[in-house]
C-alpha cells in the first residue's frame, strides 16, 4: 500500500489549541498516520495510507475550522 500526503489550507489555525483540536479529529480518520499543523503557513498536512480526502475535510470541519 502506498503512503499519501494530503495538504489543506486552513486559514483559521493560529495556536496550539487549534493544532490539538485538528490533530485529535483528523487522527480518527481511517488510514491517517500523521497530522502536521503548520501554524505559520496555516496548512495541515496529513500522511497515511489510502486516506479519504473528503473524510479529512469533514474531520477538519468537525474540529471547527474551514478548509480554504
Ligand atoms: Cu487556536
Amino acid at each position: 500500500m502506498s503512503t499519501t500526503a494530503l495538504t489543506y489550507a486552513v486559514p483559521g489555525v493560529s495556536c496550539e489549541h487549534c493544532r490539538a483540536a485538528i490533530t485529535a479529529e483528523v487522527s480518527k480518520v481511517a488510514g491517517v498516520e500523521q497530522v502536521d499543523v503548520d501554524l505559520d503557513a496555516k496548512r495541515v498536512t496529513v500522511t497515511g495510507t489510502a486516506v479519504d480526502d473528503a473524510a479529512v475535510c469533514a474531520a477538519i470541519d468537525e474540529a471547527g475550522y474551514d478548509v480554504a
